[in-house]
């Protein structure tokens, strides 16, 4: 069974490493969001995709919830003594891999092709997809002013109400190699319980993404990121009250709008009629404590959209 799931952020990568214990890892295709992507240093950041190799690979560092795991920040302590620029913290094994990506990139290779050698070297089993290879950036319009999505989430700790959210140079962008393909060829799409706003609308701010998803002949199934109307990290319930003004799962589900079959909520999320626009919505507990949970997360996620016997 071929499974297609578009995905940023850690509870994104969370929930894929459920997913690869009910699904053959070569089977899965997962369509990353580089919207996050960051200059540091002269190096190229590409935070989502880090996270879903760091997590995947078990070298991720489970409590910070970003970068690696027995990390150690020589270097920027460096660059900190130095005058440099340190409030986007690297540490010394992630720059490693930041070292290489940016040599590809610099040698003229896309995205996409330095990602798959960076994942090669590390182990990872599934494919890890950049959603596009075009620079697609969100910036996040506040009564502060418009920021850069890493300025506004870590520089100013994502304090700033959000106003609105553009994705740049999405019109011209196109979907990166195998994107297309690997929707048009999966048995389910799924979209992780990511942020809908900075995670997942960035992806589908690819036209041909979207148009996939649009056409799409087989179930497409969300997770909904909130337990109780409240994201478990980060700024996603106050982003939704804000743009869609609320937290329900219909309101989860109107980021998704014509794209969704199924939407997998929570418990304590549990609705009093149907959602609108949603075909079958799955009530479980979605609180990944653990990898277990997450594999019982991504198995009633399956079995809802009826491709898990
Ligand atoms: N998040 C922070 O809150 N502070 C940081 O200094 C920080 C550094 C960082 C370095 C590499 C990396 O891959 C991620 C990093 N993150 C940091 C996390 C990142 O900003 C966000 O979690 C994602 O972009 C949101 O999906």
């Amino acid at each position: 069974m071929n499974v297609a799931v578009l995905s940023g952020g850690v509870g994104g990568s969370r929930f894929v490493r459920g997913l690869l214990g009910v699904v053959d890892p070569a089977d899965v295709t997962i369509i990353g969001n580089v919207a996050d992507d960051l200059e540091v240093l002269g190096l190229h950041v590409s935070p989502d995709l880090d996270s879903m190799l760091y997590t995947l690979t078990g070298l991720a560092d489970e409590e910070r919830g970003w970068g690696r795991a027995d990390e150690t920040w020589n270097a920027l302590d460096t660059v900190a003594t130095l005058g440099g620029e340190s409030w986007f913290r690297l540490g010394d094994r992630d720059i490693g891999v930041h070292l290489v990506r940016t040599q590809l990139l610099r040698e003229g290779l896309p995205l996409s092709e330095a990602t798959e050698r960076i994942a090669h070297a590390l182990g990872l089993q599934p494919a890890l997809l950049p959603a596009t290879d075009d620079p697609v950036r969100t910036f996040l319009e506040t009564p502060a002013g418009t920021f850069p999505f890493q300025t506004w989430f870590v520089a100013r700790g994502h304090r700033d109400e959000v106003d609105a959210v553009h994705y740049a140079g999405s019109p011209e962008a196109t979907a990166g190699p195998g994107v297309i393909a690997a929707l048009e060829g999966a048995d389910v799409i799924m979209i992780a319980p990511s942020n809908p706003y900075v995670s997942i609308a960035p992806i589908l701010a690819v036209e041909e993404i979207r148009d996939a998803l649009v056409r799409r002949t087989v179930p497409c199934v969300a997770i909904s990121p909130l337990i109780d109307g409240r994201a478990v990290k980060g700024p996603a319930d106050r982003m939704l009250t804000r743009l869609a003004g609320g937290t329900s799962p219909a309101h989860v589900a109107a980021c998704y709008e014509g794209l969704l079959d199924v939407l997998v909520i929570d418990e304590s999320d549990a609705p009093s009629e149907p959602i609108r626009g949603v075909g079958r919505t799955i009530v479980t507990q979605t609180l990944m404590t653990d990898v277990a949970a997450a594999r019982r997360l991504a198995a009633a996620a399956l079995h809802g959209s009826g491709t898990l016997a």
